[in-house]
């Protein structure tokens, strides 16, 4: 006989530049808060243990706060620490990096860092000692090798963003050996939320319908930058790689450098590049590199908050049954 034992899900820790919703000029990047709504969507998978946030800090931790109290149905609380506001201070603690270091010094556990790695690097270099208890670190960064970043109609460069805004915490979390994969630019951008993708959000639940308000200025804007009216949503294949691994194809073991030359969005000057190939000889980086997204994690994207939808309609109907039957 045989016993069927339940797969228990992967515990990790979410480290995220969240910025939803954040007033300013423009509207602001959407991506991280589809991964976290996407996340709480398959507990079956994954547990997250925490939550960190990476500049915009406090905003960060405050919007978390509230996707969390719309969108958390797994009856667990998940705490929310703030972490470094401007990704240029690598070493500093803060309390985003010590309730890291705790956690790791309990469980060893794979790291989710859908921002800049300053947070995650920080802890690296003041606590050495928990570099074995880090399984891998899941980033939004990386390219093959001179690899153009332009998304919709080509029009544009945009940069290696979470990469740029601090490299030297990249160098430190590959100087220690830590597992890293990458899953940027190259494997995320045919994966795309249009107008008709996200319509069901629209007049549904005050959340949804929150959601769907900074969502659809974000596709508008990215019409005027990019030509296509709709956006990317980043930050959801690195979730992927933890929750849906075989929607992705990889290069594993690939060699990775940090080259600098000519800049390809600040004109007139030189900037640094993480690329990956397996022609490079002099260096002991290495990672696993998601190239490639295979058809239908779009659909698992667009279904999962389809679903969260749906849930928070279930929860408006017996909340007002609730209500009723009190009065
Ligand atoms: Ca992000």
């Amino acid at each position: 006989m045989s016993s069927v034992v339940p797969a228990q899900p992967r515990r990790i820790w979410l480290d995220t530049d969240i910025m939803i919703g954040m007033k300013d000029k423009t509207p602001r990047e959407v991506d991280d808060a589809i991964a976290l709504i996407m996340a709480l969507e398959h507990p079956d998978k994954i547990e997250i243990v925490g939550i960190s946030t990476i500049t915009y800090a406090n905003y960060g931790h405050d919007v978390t706060q509230k996707l969390l109290g719309w969108y958390n149905k797994t009856g667990r609380t998940i705490p929310v620490y703030r972490g470094s506001d401007t990704a240029q201070d690598v070493g500093t603690e803060n309390e985003a990096t010590r309730a890291l270091a705790d956690a790791l010094q309990l469980e060893k556990m794979p790291i989710l860092a859908i921002g800049p790695v300053t947070n995650v690097a920080t802890v690296i270099k003041n606590h050495p000692e928990l570099i074995p208890q880090i399984e891998e670190v899941v980033v939004c960064a990386g390219r093959t090798p001179g690899l153009p970043f332009k998304p919709g109609l080509e029009k544009l460069s945009v940069g290696d963003y979470n990469f740029e805004m601090d490299p030297e915490s990249f160098r430190i979390l590959f100087d220690a050996g830590v597992n890293m994969v990458l899953s940027g630019y190259e494997c995320s951008v045919y994966t795309f939320l249009g107008k008709t993708d996200i319509e069901f959000l629209n007049n549904a639940t005050e959340a949804d319908q929150w959601v769907y308000d900074q969502l659809r200025p974000w596709q508008q804007f990215n019409e005027e930058l990019f030509g296509v009216d709709g956006f990317v949503p980043w930050d959801t294949t690195p979730l992927g790689y933890l929750t849906h691994p075989d929607y992705f194809k990889y290069y594993r073991d690939i060699p990775v450098r940090i080259n600098v030359r000519q800049s390809d969005t600040t004109p007139g000057e030189d900037k640094p590049y993480l690329e990956v190939s397996y022609s490079y000889e002099n260096t002991q980086w290495r990672a696993t590199y998601a190239y490639k997204t295979l058809p239908g994690f779009e659909e698992i994207v667009i279904n999962d908050l389809k679903r969260a939808a749906q849930k928070n309609v279930v929860t408006r109907h017996s909340d007002s049954l609730v209500r009723r039957a009190e009065d």
